[in-house]
Parts: C-alpha cells; structure tokens; sequence
C-alpha cells in the first residue's frame, strides 16, 4: 500500500511530528487550508483548558517546496506550546525529580491506556504510558490528513463529518448520506449534522461537567466523488472495508465503527439489505439506494463511502472512578488531571482525516504514478472506463 504514515511525540513532549511517505510530486500544499484543518481539531464545546494554551500550527520540515510536494516524504512539526510549562517532568534528558515527582502517575484511570500500558512496558510511573496514549497525538494525524485532503480534492473527492450524536441527545432524522454534511457549521458548539440539537447537546455537556462526568457520542463520516474499484476483494488485508475499519477503530476513543446501515440491515431481510442496480439516464450503472456505504466485499462501488463512528465517553472523570494505587497496592480512586468532558466534534475531524488517508492510499494503489499529473490522468481514464462499463 503506497501511503504510510508515522506519527510521534508525547501530549507535553516538545513537539508532534508526522512523516506521510507516498504523496505523488507537484500536488500544491495551500498552507492555509492546513491550518484550518488543525483549528477545526481544537474546537468544540466540552474542551478542557488545554486547548486555550495551544494554537496548533503546522510546520512543514520536508517533502514540499515552493508550496508544491516533492515526491519525498513529507515531513510537519506542531510544537506543544504547553511544553514550556512541563519541561523540569518531560525534557528528553533533564528531568527535574521533585516536579517529576509532583507529576507521577501510579492510579490508573479505567478506560485509558494507563494500566495496560504499564503492565506492557512495567512503567512505574504511567506518565510514561499516557503521554504518547494522550489525543493530542492526532493533531499530527489532522495535519497529514490535510496532505491527503488535498490529493483526494485534486481528483474531485471530498471527505466530510459531522456530530450524530452526544451522550443520550441523539439525531434519529438525519438521513445518513454524504449530502447532509454540506451543512454542518465548523464554528457551532458542537458541529452537529441537525443544528437544532445544538442546544440539547450543549446542555448535556454542561450536566456531565457538573457532575464531574464525561460523554460520548457518534459522528457521521463520510466521503463524495469516490471512484468504483478502490480496494480489493481478493485479499483479506487488502479489503477497503477493513482498512477503513481499522483505521477509523484507531482513533481515540472510538469503540466502534458501522459502515453504511450494517445496523439495521442485519435484523432485516435481504431485501431490505441490499442496494439495487438500475441504468440511469447518463446510461452508467447506479444504485438505488446505499445501504452498503459504498463499498462491497470490499470495493468501493463508486457511492457515496458512509460510515458511523462511536466515541466511548473520555476516560478522565473529575469524580474518578475505582482504582488502585499502584505504589502502596491501596484501593484509590483514579487519578484526575485536568481533562476535556467531550471531544466528540474533535473525533469527527480525526476521522476524516483517518478516511482521506485510507481513500488517498487506496486511490494510489489503483493509478501509480509519482506525479500528480500521471495520478490525475488514470484517474480520469478510469472514470471514464467505468462509466462506460461494460461497453
Ligand atoms: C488528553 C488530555 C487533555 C486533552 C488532550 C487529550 O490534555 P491535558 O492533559 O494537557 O489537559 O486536552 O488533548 C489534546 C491536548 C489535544 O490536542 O487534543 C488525554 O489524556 O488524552
């Protein structure tokens, strides 16, 4: 698969980078459109304090010049501004043991990476586990999922989200499609597919702050202008629909992933399951309905991709929950820093990024090419093709 993607850096480290090898030369990088990107990850109702300390901007340190890639791997920093607060604790080299030790971690929080992690790598501090485990590392995926933005824009796919739902306030009305994400506004509190639930969800995150609890949800993702073929039905590690589930199954938070209404086609019959094929008036294959989310066995059937992702309720609650004190063995509650209640329009935006990146991959796979010129080209052939298909 011809896209690859690294990130690294702790959530106080120095800095985030991302390395994303595999963007075809001369596709315009518009900084700009990048930025915007990283600013739509920091907002949304529900955010803790740390989002007022970070102004997230992206610096591009390899693989792009004069605004245009270069064909080599492209290379973008995002400094932690919070760093300069946490150097005497996370310094690579100079760590500072009293405020280190003021910062320690020994009471796992149920539902984060702590206990796991600490078990895997025997830390005795779970700093060492959290800070890598902590969300802000998508902030490098946002950015290299712009690049990939990018690529897909240039060969007429658009990726898209929005909130379905935040705690118990959950939009039942929406139709799941591509088109009702048109609407979502990136600077409401919560960037909900149905503006009018904006309120009900703004008040449930106010209840849960309160109550020193925390929320979930599920967003609407989805991407237009996707080509037939992309993936493969051939080959289990191949198939788009599993790619895309582990893509989007590794962004924080999220526990599940339903691809176009697997849901409610699996209680039904295959008639209700399934979308019919027509000619329509341009003469080319279509289907009725979508169902399926765009993809069959695999490929993607050139609708419209849709799938639901479900964000577990952030594992930091202000009222904490059972625990064990690892250093004294002494039942603790959990410890708490500070924490957002909700992140569930940030889980959106990483999403997309996380389906661009998979869409991008996928699109190189099936055209080549090192330059965007020849990427464009077989791509349109290809268009063509299948429009005409089987002629
Ligand atoms: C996070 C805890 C909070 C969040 C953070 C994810 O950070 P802090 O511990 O500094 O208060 O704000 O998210 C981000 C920093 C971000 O950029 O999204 C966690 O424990 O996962």
């Amino acid at each position: 698969m011809p896209l690859r993607l690294t990130t690294a850096g702790e959530s106080h480290g120095p800095r985030l980078t991302a390395i994303l090898e595999g963007i075809p030369a001369g596709l315009t990088v518009d900084p700009a459109f990048v930025a915007r990107e990283l600013a739509r990850r920091q907002h949304g109702y529900g955010r803790g304090g740390r989002m007022k300390i970070e102004k997230d901007a992206a610096l591009f340190e390899g693989g792009v010049r004069g605004g245009r890639t270069l064909g080599t791997p492209i290379a973008i920093g995002i400094v932690n501004t919070d760093f300069a607060n946490w150097t005497g604790v996370m310094d690579p080299f100079t760590v500072d043991p009293v405020q280190a030790s003021a910062k320690r971690l020994t009471r796992p929080r149920p539902g984060h990476a702590d206990l796991a992690g600490g078990m895997k790598f025997g830390a005795r501090d779970l700093r060492d586990v959290l800070e890598r485990a902590s969300a802000r590392e998508s902030a490098a995926r946002v950015a290299a999922g712009a690049v990939c933005k990018l690529l897909l824009s240039a060969g007429g796919i658009r990726v898209a989200s929005g909130v379905l739902s935040v705690g118990a306030v959950l939009d039942t009305q929406t139709p799941r499609r591509f088109a009702a994400l048109e609407k979502v506004r990136d600077d409401s509190p919560l960037r909900a597919v149905d503006a009018r639930l904006e309120p009900a969800m703004v008040a449930a995150v106010d209840e849960a702050r309160s109550r020193g609890e925390t929320l979930g949800g599920s967003i609407l993702v989805a991407a237009t202008g996707v080509p037939p073929g992309l993936g493969s039905y051939a080959s289990w590690d191949r198939k788009l629909d599993g790619r895309l589930g582990q893509a989007l199954l590794s962004v924080p938070a999220v526990k599940a992933v339903e691809l176009g209404a697997a849901i409610e086609a699996s209680r039904g019959p295959g008639s209700a399951a399934h979308d019919e094929i027509e000619r329509g008036r341009d003469g080319a294959l279509r289907r009725r309905t979508n169902r399926a989310g765009g993809l069959e066995a695999g490929v993607t059937n050139g609708e419209d991709l849709v799938a639901v992702a479900y964000m577990k309720p952030i594992s930091t609650l202000a009222r904490g929950l059972d625990s064990v004190d690892l250093e004294t063995g002494e039942a603790s509650r959990a410890a708490y820093e500070r924490s957002d209640v909700t992140a569930v329009p940030a889980c959106g935006v990483i999403l997309e990024a996380m389906l661009a990146f998979v869409l991008a991959d996928a699109l190189l796979e099936l055209t080549g090419g090192d330059r965007l010129e020849d990427v464009l080209a077989r791509l349109a052939a290809h268009r063509e093709r299948v429009h005409r298909y089987p002629a």
